[in-house]
């Protein structure tokens, strides 16, 4: 009788496994390390996703690739490294290049094995149709190509000379459906056009990429969620986030999905840092908030962990035990091969690891593992184990990718590509928010992450790909100001 249990429950866990499941991806902008109630927020209410962390696992030591929206995404989605995959730095509207075609996304490798697919949300990955999510394996796309904050720099502003044109459009697949869109609602219909994708689907298993706009700058929440949180429209979007996923889980349960259905929900990169405040509000007043990185240090924008670390549950009733904490240290590169491998497809030959065994709490690494933290092209920093350095820098990288970014804005490559004249080691089992220098009591970890890092580094720079630009018109060159007498026709006939 014993034995018969044990060989159904084997039979029952091997067939969970070999079922291929429906896989979503919920990934939430500018969500910082401490804005969830699990992760620690006194502020923010997260009833939904506290329930999902206590019915699925919770990750301590889940980073992202970068700290900005589109390198992180494009990481996310192809398991390599930002400048590897031609997306070093974040995209402006006025830029004609994305994610190369040539880059293979999870999407493109669940689809041939069976999966439908639907991207939802901010794509920010290129507007240019040759760089959109129908030609990146996405059978189905709702939502908007740019980030939210072009929409409202008055014309004439420095920054504005990134973003040319506008309004902000939303679209089902290349049709406009809203211009300018109702940035109020935007969580609202994802969230509603994510579900009606799932309601959808019983033939096939299925990819939902479900990319939220919010909570970044400038932020909205629908008129059942707006004022209502202590942690200010910010909290409101968070808030309404937390129960669109509520919505979706409850939906799975409904359909009867929710047992053959695996859900990660994460940040891009870490919340922004109220330093920038001032300036923001000067632009989206009332709408410049930023989250919270909890105890971490920095934010968006930095290698420091409040920049890189950020919040990960993973739910899936009853492969996933409930209640589960867990700090093994992983990253968004991972959701590649781990749902390739859960799809039981080979994935290409990326930057992160088949997590699937650490998903259920099998200890999957035999020796630790390095996370390299880059800012574009410059390696900053390193984590293995409980180590995290910052390596010594004398230099600006000597590759300048090309990036309006930079050409607008004068020193700001040299700022953001730091120099450091020293290695600064911390241990982050002690001193999670990086305040205590330990490189002169461990030099002997120094030189070994140092040395690894900087073998890594060499083979990478000369692995780093150019950025892919098409011909366009071009936007007005730094200090020039587009008047709004400009025609933005040409723009608008490549936007269609
Ligand atoms: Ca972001």
């Amino acid at each position: 009788m014993m034995k018969t249990c044990v060989w159904l429950w084997l039979m029952m866990i091997s067939w969970s496994w070999a079922a291929k499941p429906n896989l979503i991806v919920i990934l939430a902008d500018d969500i910082g390390y401490g804005d969830l109630g699990c992760y620690g927020s006194k502020v923010i209410s997260t009833p939904r996703l506290d329930r999902m962390a206590r019915e699925g696992v919770r990750f301590t030591d889940f980073y992202v690739a970068s700290a900005f929206c589109s390198p992180s995404r494009a990481a996310l989605l192809t398991g390599r490294l930002p400048a590897r995959c031609g997306v070093p730095y974040v995209l402006f509207p006025s830029e004609h290049t994305g994610l190369p075609p040539s880059e293979t996304t999870l999407a493109e490798v669940l689809k041939p094995a069976g999966y439908a697919t639907a991207c939802v949300g901010k794509w920010h990955l290129g507007w240019r149709s040759e760089f959109r999510p129908q030609q990146q394996g996405f059978d189905e796309y709702f939502g908007l190509l740019h980030t939210n904050d072009v929409s409202e720099w008055k014309v004439g502003e420095a920054f504005h000379q990134l973003s040319t044109f506008e309004p902000l459009e939303l679209r089902e697949g290349d049709r406009v459906v809203e211009s300018p869109v109702d940035l109020a609602r935007v969580t609202e219909r994802y969230t509603e056009r994510a579900m009606e994708f799932i309601r959808r689907q019983r033939e096939k298993p299925f990819f939902l990429y479900l990319a939220h706009t919010m909570p970044h700058i400038a932020q909205y929440a629908s008129a059942a969620f707006a004022g209502k949180s202590k942690g200010g429209v910010f909290g409101d979007c968070v808030e309404e986030i937390d129960a669109s996923t509520g919505r979706i889980l409850d939906l799975l349960k409904e359909l009867g999905m929710d047992e053959r259905t695996l859900v990660i929900f994460t940040s891009d990169n870490g919340a922004g840092l109220r330093g920038g405040k001032a300036k923001a509000e000067e632009r989206f007043p009332g709408r410049s908030e930023h989250g919270s990185n909890g105890v971490l240090r920095g934010g968006k924008g930095s290698t420091f962990e409040g920049g890189v670390r950020v919040p990960c549950i993973a739910w899936w009733p009853k492969t996933i035990v409930g209640g589960r904490v867990d700090g093994t240290p992983w990253s968004a590169l991972d959701l590649m091969p781990t749902m390739a491998s859960m799809a039981q497809v080979k994935a290409p030959e990326v930057d992160g690891i088949d997590f699937r065994d650490g998903l259920k709490g099998k200890a999957r690494h035999e020796e630790p593992r390095m996370l390299f933290h880059y800012f574009g092209v410059q390696l900053q920093a390193v984590r293995e184990g409980p180590w995290k350095l910052f390596l010594p820098i004398s230099e600006p990288p000597k590759l300048r990718v090309p990036s309006l970014w930079f050409e607008h804005q004068d020193g700001l490559f040299e700022r953001q590509h730091r120099l450091w004249p020293k290695p600064t080691l911390y241990d982050l089992s002690a001193d999670v928010n990086e305040k205590v220098d330990v490189a002169e009591k461990h030099p002997e970890v120094v030189a070994r992450l140092q040395k690894a890092a900087e073998s890594f580094d060499v083979s990478f720079q000369k692995q780093i790909p150019p950025v892919q630009y098409l011909p366009g018109p071009k936007p007005p060159a730094a200090g020039q100001i587009r008047t709004a007498a400009d025609s933005v026709e040409e723009w608008l006939k490549l936007a269609r």
